[in-house]
């Protein structure tokens, strides 16, 4: 073997460790994509049907909603969560939480609808008409630009509403 030859093995060894860490080196799409963004995200309820329902205990209703991320980076998936009761305006903190979905992370300006949805009307609701209210983030897992528009009863996120919703009977 020549000398030549040696290095080119050598050299050969050299070139496919090379390839082979380039092929493990991690990807991190996420971490890359983030860095096109700035600021904090902003998560508000676009859409909530039905806002009043004349169902009652016991019956099953179908809720609707659309989730919008209106701010300026990527938000961490949370829950919405939503509310019933016998009183207009809905008050969130005292009045009895129907259920709940998973909302996945979204990026800015994007959106995701949950369609009818079934949840039973739990005992002690009282009775119809009910009315019904939906949060976004409720327990405060994503950092936002603000929790003040986090509500469909929320004065602040009233402004955010593309549509007026009609009610279901
Ligand atoms: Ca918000």
């Amino acid at each position: 073997m020549t000398a030549r030859e040696t290095l080119r093995i050598i050299g050969g060894g050299l070139a496919a460790s090379v390839l082979c860490s380039c092929a493990k080196a991690p990807v991190q799409p996420m971490a890359e994509e983030a860095e096109n963004y700035w600021g904090l995200p902003n998560l508000v309820i676009q859409a909530f049907i039905p806002p009043v329902i004349l169902a009652g205990e016991g019956d099953t209703i179908y809720l609707s909603d659309l989730a919008t991320n209106v701010g300026e980076n990527i938000s961490a998936p949370t829950l919405v969560r939503y509310y019933i009761s016998n009183a207009s305006p809905v008050d969130v903190s005292t009045a009895l939480v129907i259920g709940e979905r998973e909302l996945r992370g979204l990026k800015p300006r994007e959106s995701d609808e949950s369609l009818e949805i079934p949840f039973e009307i739990p005992e002690g609701a009282g009775d119809p008409p009910l009315f019904l209210a939906a949060c976004i983030d409720v327990d405060n897992v994503v950092p936002e630009t603000t929790d003040d528009d986090n509500c469909t009863t929320s004065p602040a996120g009233a402004g955010h509403n593309i549509y007026d919703s009609g009610a279901v009977y």
